[in-house]
């Protein structure tokens, strides 16, 4: 039937949305409270409202699909579901045209829905990989970048991996994916979300109407909380990265000492599936990432073997502590987009297990945006053998760890990245870690471009 649309916000989303439902015949307005540049690029027909949420079109559509990034609760929108228009996530019109579509072809088109606060993207881009080595046409969506109803434009596609936002999902209302995850939880978007209980919430809707549920052990109350929303007859299937002996979930990792050292294996079962030494992407927070995927994409039924390959090839994400080259007995990695502590926390702890104490050279320094650096202190302790500091703020950072730690000549001030780069790959360290903690615009356009300056060094020093 058709129906009068409006769009709220016209960025990549809102944008994908009036493309699809002027193209399915309804009648569509889009409203934005800025003036989008995308407005050039409208189908012909669409009525606009720009500079200003539209509150009066709003009241005259059968339905609203806002994007993302507008909260549902600023005014416009909260009178229009007082009035009872229907307000969704453009995802959400992509799965009702996804399962039409399905119902007309009679075929069923698995979904695999990702969410959590870190590692969304490596995960989802992952078990799309996965499934391109098992020869499906895979359609990538959601917060990763392409919105998901451009994912109807693919051709037989076969299966679709989403990640999805709290945002996205806060104005979902039947998404009954094949597999849906929670990868993981820490503080994020609480400016909209209230608090944790409001934000989990969000994020626990990705279970409504699951098939199969990945549930991550290692959080206790995390999996707790997951387990008791899971729907009736939905399957669990466990991950956990706690290394052992013996195995506790499906698919976990086990440690075993032999000739050459120490080993981390993923296991399936107990069964032993792959090396860590044989996986490009270290740290142990990327063997997570991995048993994630394992299980996400053996949820669908990918083969192990497409699976196994695809995990020994991928390099990780660029920027996102993505392996680099091997040079001179030192892997270097490039983790240029951590750019608050916490991520640089989550690098060094990954990291330091795999290679072990005082195993890094840690490139960190910037602009370090009133963060506290003191917290970074004892990880940087425990797995940096040396720290190259770089920026405009590296005195001030050098104070805060040394308030906690005694690092002594351990912290080295090197300014910029090309001396720290170059004094890092004499040191008697394992690996080489660019993890700034700190925003780039000091020195760099953003975070890229300071990124791409290290792997250019790192390749240069194949050359010396
Ligand atoms: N706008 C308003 N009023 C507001 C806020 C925005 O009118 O109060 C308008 C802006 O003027 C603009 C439009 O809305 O024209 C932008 O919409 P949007 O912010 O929803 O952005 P999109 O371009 O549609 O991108 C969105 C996601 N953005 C957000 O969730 C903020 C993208 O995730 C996603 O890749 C894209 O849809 C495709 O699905 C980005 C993101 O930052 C990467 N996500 C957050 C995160 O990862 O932490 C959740």
């Amino acid at each position: 039937m058709m129906a009068v649309y409006t769009v709220v916000g016209l960025g990549s989303s809102g944008f994908s949305a009036v493309k699809f439902l002027a193209s399915q015949g309804h009648t569509v307005a889009v409203t934005d409270g800025g003036f989008p540049a995308l407005a050039d690029k409208l189908p012909q027909g669409v009525e606009t409202y720009f500079g200003g949420i539209d509150t009066d079109i709003l009241l005259k559509s059968d339905k609203i699909v806002i994007s993302p990034g507008i909260d549902p609760a600023i005014m416009p929108i909260a009178r229009a579901m007082e009035h009872g228009v229907s307000v969704v996530s453009d995802v959400q019109v992509f799965i009702e045209a996804l399962r039409q579509k399905d119902e007309q072809n009679n075929t069923h088109t698995p979904i695999i829905a990702i969410t959590g606060s870190n590692a969304k993207s490596t995960v989802t881009t992952l078990v799309g990989e996965m499934a391109k080595t098992a020869g499906k046409i895979v359609g990538v969506g959601g917060n990763i970048g392409t919105p998901a109803l451009d994912l109807l434009d693919i051709d037989g596609m076969e299966l679709v991996v989403l990640e999805l936002s709290s945002f996205q999902l806060e104005m979902m209302t039947e998404l009954s994916a094949d597999v849906a995850t929670i990868l993981n939880l820490s503080a994020d978007h609480l400016d909209r979300h209230g608090d944790m209980a409001g934000y989990l919430a969000q994020k626990l809707r990705i279970f409504e109407q699951a098939k199969n549920a990945v549930v991550w052990l290692d959080d206790k109350e995390l999996a707790r909380i997951c387990i008791a929303h899971l729907p009736k007859d939905c399957q669990m299937i466990s991950t956990s990265g706690e290394i052992g002996e013996g195995f506790v979930a499906d698919f976990c990792l086990k440690g075993e000492s032999d000739e050459t050292g120490e080993q981390i294996w993923l296991c399936h079962q107990g069964e032993k599936l792959l090396s860590s030494k044989q996986l490009l992407i270290k740290g142990k927070h990327n063997l997570l990432n991995a048993l994630s995927a394992l299980a996400l994409a053996s949820a669908v039924g990918l083969p192990m073997s497409a699976m196994l390959d695809t995990l020994q090839k991928f390099k990780g994400l660029p920027h996102r502590c993505e392996f680099v080259a091997d040079i001179g007995g030192r892997a270097y990695f490039n983790d240029s987009k951590g750019t608050n502590i916490g991520a640089t926390i989550s690098a060094i702890d990954g990291l330091g297990v795999v290679y072990g104490e005082r195993s890094l050279a840690l490139i960190l320094g910037g602009q370090a945006k009133g963060q506290d650096f003191r917290q970074l202190a004892p990880f940087a302790d425990k797995f940096a053998g040396r720290i190259y500091l770089i920026g405009q703020d590296a005195q001030m950072i050098a104070q805060a760890l040394m308030d906690v730690v005694d690092f002594g000549e351990r912290i080295v001030h090197a300014q910029v990245l090309d001396k720290a780069v170059s004094l890092a790959s004499q040191s008697d360290v394992k690996a080489v870690l660019l993890s700034p903690a700190c925003a780039s615009l000091d020195q760099f356009d953003n975070y890229g471009e300071r990124g791409d300056k290290f792997v250019q060094l790192v390749q240069a020093l194949v050359c010396d």
